[in-house]
């Protein structure tokens, strides 16, 4: 192997229970296989020899896998005589398995557990392009195709076992923009080695779903049109949907970007998003598939004269009025914030109007945005946040957790040797897992664990990256864009700062800083986007003095003297923070120094470059903001800093 494990490194235990010298169980499905040969494997892995019997005998204290029939992923651990009990569907067992593997990693004796996923969908969704190439990759090239074509390997197993392994049952393998090869995917061309990435996932529950172009029927059918309501393009995507859901098992449905970005959709026909939707969903549903429809619907071109049009207001905008028109099995797929996956965002407000209508959260665990794997930045204390979050709009299933049907992330993984390019950032990936299973479970929990099944026990080792993953998201949030305001990247890239690049680019999605103010205006006598919440909310996101500090600049436009509550200038507010951001940076960076020798060296050195990369990364931050605002304004730090650099 010449990869990394990741979590799955199980190491050997001085001490292991006395019933892991036996495992029972004489598991039907191919899930169950799997679930036993992990969990003799891990056993053996961990230092024991266990003996395989196919039943229990009484007497002889076994880890027994208990198989029931059904396709749920419910699972129970339970104590049955002195030894442990798992039962399940083969599905389930999977789950319980690395449950009890990583407890035992962990110490416990007799780790007790019922437990049964909070969402039906729990998937990754990756931007990997047909040529190898991934959309804001930051961890190597795909490891799904190749030269063009799809590809299955030993990888894709590997893949699928680190998916089941933290609770994650979904993969979409293609990026959400369509292009080239990738189009094919919905002809017969790669059938069989789509066939064998599905049968290669289905070991181990893990769905395979397929981005879709919405044009596909003028791009592959020969048609003239691809409109919702012609029944010639009704009829491709139906008989396409046959072929497809026929000779690839274990194909869960389609994830369709429409109308955004200059993708094709529905509006070039003057239909709705819903009737896009639906008609996609009739063609899936013969086969039990579902349509995961993206709202990422927006102006991208907006003129920088025109002060009306607001990106943040435009899922809402569009989605909301569309409540109740879609298919069962047409999923909205939301990002968590209005914009675009900043560091600090409100959570998207179109979730409180969905009533009737099914949805999806997408998270993003690319760091595009949040220092592209190369600063270190664990993101599942702000998706705990988000998920937590209520909307004040009903008596019950108020937060977000309760209205989302379903999860999904954008994956960070490509074929680097630790996957992820980061070796931190893949706490990201097994944190988004576990959190996606349990909703409630604990952020500052999952890092320990992760670090402990990453890096071993070492307590000064746990200790320091627990603690450095703990404090990430709010350094880099420090040195970068302050308050909520975000978009302070280089466009394009969305690496390093360029306080007005996105200014003055065709995207136009505008900071709109002069020598006075800065921050757009989004109460009522703004863009009104704070009239998108319920009223409780958006009394206090109107309201300045109400509206939480964090997210102070996303919601209003502020003069520099604006006094914060703690009596600082806003200005020197943001000055402070991105000296004590980069501090903070420096400060991880020394942290990680002292665990030389404390953990394998290679790693050690892969990420203290890293470090390296994030301090220099993060003193650019600091200059160029604090010089920005310093020139614009040409009021001094009162602390007497240098500012310019
Ligand atoms: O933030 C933007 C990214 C694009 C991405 C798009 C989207 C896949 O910069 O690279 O395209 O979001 O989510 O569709």
């Amino acid at each position: 192997m010449d990869y990394s494990l990741l979590w799955l490194d199980w190491r050997p235990k001085k001490r292991l229970p006395a019933y892991t010298r036996c495992v029972c169980g004489l598991p039907a499905t191919r899930q169950g296989k799997a679930a036993l040969r992990e969990l003799i494997s891990g056993l053996q892995a961990m230092g024991a020899a266990p003996e395989i019997r196919r039943s229990p005998s009484t007497g002889i204290p076994a880890v027994t896998l208990m198989e029931r029939p059904g396709s749920d992923e419910q699972v129970s651990l339970r104590r049955s005589g002195d030894g442990i009990e798992i039962a399940g569907t083969g599905r389930g067992l999977i789950y319980g398995v690395f449950h009890f593997l990583r407890r035992l990693s962990m110490g416990e004796e007799f780790p007790e557990w019922t437990s049964a996923p909070a969402y039906a969908i729990r998937m990754l969704d990756h931007w990997d392009n047909a040529d190898g190439s991934i959309e804001r990759g930051y961890a190597g090239q795909s490891f799904f195709f190749r030269n063009g074509k799809p590809v299955c390997t030993e990888r894709t197993r590997d893949y699928a076992r680190l998916m089941a392994s933290c609770g994650l049952n979904g993969c979409c393998i293609n990026n959400v923009n369509v292009r080239g090869n990738a189009r094919k995917l919905l002809t017969g061309s790669y059938q069989r080695e789509l066939r064998r990435i599905a049968l290669c996932f289905a070991e181990y529950g893990v769905s395979l779903w397929l981005s879709v172009s919405f044009s596909a029927p003028l791009e592959l059918g020969g048609l003239d049109t691809a409109d919702p309501l012609d029944e010639g393009v009704r009829q491709w995507w139906k008989e396409t949907c046959l072929r497809l859901f026929t000779s690839i098992p274990n194909l869960a449905g389609f994830l369709v970007k429409a109308d955004s970005e200059g993708r094709p959709g529905p509006h070039s026909y003057g239909r709705s998003q819903a009737e896009g939707a639906n008609m996609l969903a009739d063609a899936v549903r013969p086969y039990g598939g579902k349509i995961l429809w993206r709202c990422f619907v927006y102006n991208c071109t907006q003129d920088w004269r025109d002060t009306k049009t607001d990106r943040a207001r435009a899922q809402c905008d569009h989605f909301a009025p569309l409540d109740g028109q879609f298919r069962e099995n047409v999923y909205l797929q939301l990002k968590n914030g209005p914009v675009d996956f900043q560091v600090r965002e409100p959570v998207s407000p179109l979730l409180g109007h969905l009533e009737r209508t099914a949805s999806l959260m997408e998270f993003q665990i690319a760091q595009e945005y949040t220092g592209q794997q190369r600063h270190v930045c664990y993101l599942i204390p702000m998706f705990r946040e988000i998920l937590d979050f209520r909307f004040h709009s009903r008596p019950e299933k108020d937060r977000v957790s309760e209205r989302i049907s379903a999860v999904c992330a954008v994956s960070n993984t490509g074929d680097d040797g630790n996957w992820t390019g980061h070796d931190l950032a893949a706490a990201n990936w097994f944190g988004f897992g576990l959190i996606s299973w349990n909703p409630a479970a604990d952020p500052a929990e999952i890092a320990r664990e992760w670090s402990i099944l990453t890096f071993g026990d070492d307590p000064a080792v746990t200790e320091t990256v627990t603690d450095i993953l703990l404090r990430s998201r709010e350094v880099y949030e420090k040195y970068t864009s302050p308050l909520g305001i975000g978009w302070m990247c280089v466009p394009g890239t969305h690496y390093g700062p360029s306080p007005e690049g996105y200014e003055f680019d065709r995207w136009g999605t505008y900071l709109r800083a002069n020598h006075r103010e800065i921050g757009v205006e989004r109460g009522p006598e703004g863009t009104g986007f704070t009239e998108q919440y319920s009223p409780p909310l958006a009394a206090m996101y109107r309201d300045i003095a109400a509206c939480p500090e964090e997210l102070l600049l996303f919601f209003h436009r502020l003069p520099y003297d604006y006094r914060m509550k703690d009596g600082r200038t806003l200005l020197q507010r943001i000055y402070d923070d991105h000296f004590a951001g980069y501090e903070e940076a420096a400060a991880m960076a020394d942290a990680w120094d002292k665990l030389e020798g404390r953990l394998d060296g290679e790693v050690f050195r892969r990420v203290q470059e890293r470090f390296r990369m994030q301090v220099r990364s993060a003193a650019e931050w600091r200059d160029v903001v604090n010089t920005w605002l310093y020139r614009l304004t040409m009021q001094p730090d009162e602390k007497g800093r240098r500012i310019y650099p």
